[in-house]
């Protein structure tokens, strides 16, 4: 081996090499599978939130939001980019030591081909992620190093050369996985006609407050346990409704499709949300009642419960009154649902909290014994009924010199009665307005002040009383374990 090529390989260390070839191996990956269970980030964060401490799990939810989302995933793209540098830092001392260069091509490519396959189930696009490593490590170990006259600027140019292919890689690999994301849900369902109505009648009937969501959320918010969604083709969807009962059943997507539907606004809110946060919102849903779907399998378990399961592996277990009213829900807003909120059908459970609402449902298990959900293995309590709320969210000086304050109301089932403001830190209330009800079992109303503004700053706070005319609570709870209470207030200039 002669000196030149040494110094030629010694010009990127093996640990760049190794991180470079497990970037390749991320972009690989997404370029094969898209952005869908089957790329390789999608095991490894399910893996980070499975073994982190519950504490770690919760205070994300609660505290990051999207932000954690974001932090999960870019901890597992970390991770799969370290392994394989590792793998290849590993393998190429080996090889170096053996004097076998071969090795460590033979042992990037098996390994990330053989780590891909297993957490992900899917042996040949495993290979979009096990194949380019290989080629760099390859490139890096069979670059012939040439009798370099001028070594600095060839040097320059290999590095610039590379980096260009690199960038190129990276561009081809992201278009062509985001064309292989498949585009699931959202499209307009037949016989429009009478939701359109009901949409336009909800816009009718909302206030248009700056910094509040009219009475159909434009933007409504999404809580998974898994980064990437699953990808549930209608096509191959079944519900099976199983466990304590006296036959099984089992419900295809045309066949519910086929059935008498219903059309009604819900109102959806996570437990994990901050007490005036946005993870609040409502739309017209579209689906096929449940309850008489799961008596006519018989249930018959010894403590009236039930466990949803989703294509996520998310389960959620609550007991079956619960299930008064529920839907099995495909549309959304006059489109089948999107496949961020469970296409092609997920579960309505009216006026209780976000986490039952099991989104991408495929089994309904009537159980013989309680048993926890998801979040309630990590301690939530967020299967019950929702507290009552009242948010403010807009806070806007108008035309005429009044100070306008507004936001949603929500109480579940019981309704929203009333909405009371105060401008003087609590001291006397006044009487809110409120929008109309919409058609619909558990749904949020809007309310609004407007007021003359005192000189200087002052604080406001709103306060709601359920439709069974009880009052909510002013004691001040995080949302952990059940869901946040207290009064919202503001200091307004
Ligand atoms: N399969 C599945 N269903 C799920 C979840 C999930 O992670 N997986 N998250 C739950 C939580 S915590 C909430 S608050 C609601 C949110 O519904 P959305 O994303 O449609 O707003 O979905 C629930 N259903
Ligand atoms: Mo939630």
């Amino acid at each position: 081996m002669s000196r030149l090529r040494v110094q030629a390989s010694n010009a990127l260390p093996a640990l760049l090499i190794g991180l470079i070839a497990g970037f390749t191996a991320v972009v690989g990956s997404y370029a094969a599978a898209g952005f869908t269970p089957s790329f390789v980030v999608t095991p490894v964060t399910n893996w980070i939130r499975e073994t982190s401490p519950a504490v770690v799990t919760n205070s994300i939810i609660e505290n990051l939001g999207s932000l954690g989302q974001t932090l999960l995933f870019s901890s597992a793209v970390t991770l799969v980019v370290v392994g394989v540098a590792a793998l290849v830092v590993g393998s190429h001392s080996l090889g170096q030591r053996l004097n076998n260069r071969a090795l460590p091509v033979v042992a990037t490519t098996v390994g990330t081909w053989a780590f891909v396959a297993v957490t992900t189930g899917q042996a040949l696009l495993a290979l979009g992620a096990a194949l380019p490593p290989g080629a760099v490590v390859l490139l890096s170990v069979a670059t012939p190093s040439l009798p370099m006259p001028e070594p600095i600027d060839s040097g320059r140019r290999r590095v610039l050369s590379g980096g260009l292919t690199l960038a190129g890689f990276s561009l081809a690999g992201y278009a062509v996985g985001r064309r292989r994301t498949p585009n699931l849900g959202g499209e307009p369902l037949a016989g429009n006609a009478n939701r359109q109505q009901l949409l336009e009648d909800a816009a009718e009937k909302s206030f248009s407050m700056d910094g509040a969501e009219p009475l159909v959320s434009e933007n409504f918010y999404t809580v998974d346990i898994a980064n990437v969604d699953p990808t549930v083709d209608e096509a191959q969807w079944e519900l099976t409704i199983t466990g304590e009962v006296d036959e099984e059943v089992t419900l295809g997507y045309s066949e519910l499709r086929e059935m008498a539907s219903v059309d009604r606004f819900e109102t959806l809110r996570c437990v994990g949300e901050s007490l005036n946060g946005k993870k609040m919102d409502t739309a017209l849903w579209t689906g096929v009642p449940l309850q008489d779907l799961v008596a006519r399998a018989g249930p018959n378990g010894g403590c009236d419960c039930v466990r949803l399961r989703a294509a996520d592996d998310y389960y959620q277990v609550f007991p079956m009154d619960a299930l008064e009213d529920s839907l099995l829900a495909y549309g959304m807003n006059g489109n089948a649902l999107p496949r961020g909120h469970g296409y092609p059908v997920r579960a309505l459970i009216p006026g209780h909290w976000g986490e039952i609402q099991v989104k991408w449902l495929s089994e309904i298990e009537v159980l013989d014994q309680d048993a926890e959900g998801y979040w309630e293995q990590k301690g939530w309590h967020g299967t019950g009924p929702v507290e009552t709320v009242a948010k403010l969210h807009a806070v806007n000086d108008l035309p005429d010199g009044r100070n306008e304050v507004g936001g949603h109301a929500y109480a579940g089932i019981r309704g929203i009665q009333q909405v009371e403001v105060s401008t003087d830190g609590g001291s006397t209330w006044n009487e809110a307005e409120l929008t109309e009800p919409l058609e619909g079992v558990s749904v949020w109303r809007q309310w609004r002040y407007r007021y003359d503004p005192p000189s200087g700053s002052h604080e406001v706070v709103v306060r709601a009383t359920d439709g069974e005319g009880r009052l909510q609570p002013s004691e001040e709870s995080d949302s952990y374990p059940s869901g946040a209470t207290g009064w919202v207030s503001k200091t307004v200039q």
